[in-house]
């Protein structure tokens, strides 16, 4: 189904991420390029996401959000379900194993992720914390391992339960922690070797490189 309006995501004006893709505009890019649903991309200030016309798409005055017709989505997560519940190849026809698909979704951002973004914490007094938050990340990421083993996807064909946890997986790429993991190194390489996830790389990659020369 291709919507007739293009649905509009809100993604930051200027990431702070040097144009990695870290921030959570991508998994929802990436997932309407498997889609291969067209979208457009409203830029936002910091100050601009504070104020009550954001807040009016999402409580949190975060990006980011997602506009189709009547609808007003935000959280990440809701939206890639929302896009792959409208689209095939991003969840399994067959009922328990799309149940399954959703599961994994929610296990990368309540179960795999909490700890990964405490290890973003940057402040001195997090120093003496940064080992047992380490710690926690590890016990998901051996967990994650051994269930994957040597399959591609997590369970079956790729899906929107593999496209966040990859999504999630990515965040700890500069800490060398995921490297101690060599399959699930080669799941995220998997994921970014995907034409949809590079479009979505480039394409917020791009909105990075405009704002720099601004
Ligand atoms: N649970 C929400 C979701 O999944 O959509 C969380 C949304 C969220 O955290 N949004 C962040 C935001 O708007 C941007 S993505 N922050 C501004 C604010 O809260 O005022 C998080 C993020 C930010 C930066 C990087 N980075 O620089 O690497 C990575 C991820």
């Amino acid at each position: 189904m291709t919507y007739r309006t293009l649905p509009t995501i809100t993604v930051f004006e200027r990431s702070p991420d040097g144009g990695q893709g870290l921030a959570r505009d991508m998994p929802v890019r990436w997932a309407l390029e498997e889609a291969g649903q067209p979208y457009e991309v409203r830029l936002v200030s910091f100050e601009a996401m504070k104020q009550p016309a954001h807040r009016a798409l999402h409580p949190f005055g975060q990006i980011p959000t997602y506009e189709e017709g009547e609808l007003a989505l935000f959280e990440s997560g809701a939206i890639v379900l929302h896009v792959a519940e409208r689209h095939a190849g991003l969840l399994p026809d067959d009922a328990n194993a799309r149940a399954r698909a959703i599961a994994w979704l929610f296990a990368a951002l309540s179960t795999v992720e909490p700890p990964i973004i405490n290890r973003g914490v940057d402040e001195p007094w997090y120093e003496q914390r940064r080992p047992l938050v380490e710690e926690s990340i590890r016990n998901r990421l051996g967990d994650l391992s051994s269930r994957l083993g040597d399959a591609d996807w997590l369970d079956g064909a790729f899906s929107a339960g593999d496209l966040m946890m990859m999504s999630v997986l990515r965040r700890l790429r500069r800490s060398g922690i995921l490297d101690e993991y060599p399959n699930l190194s080669a799941y995220v390489a998997r994921g970014e070797a995907r034409p949809a996830f590079k479009r979505a790389f480039a394409a917020q990659l791009a909105v990075f490189a405009a704002a720099s020369v601004n």
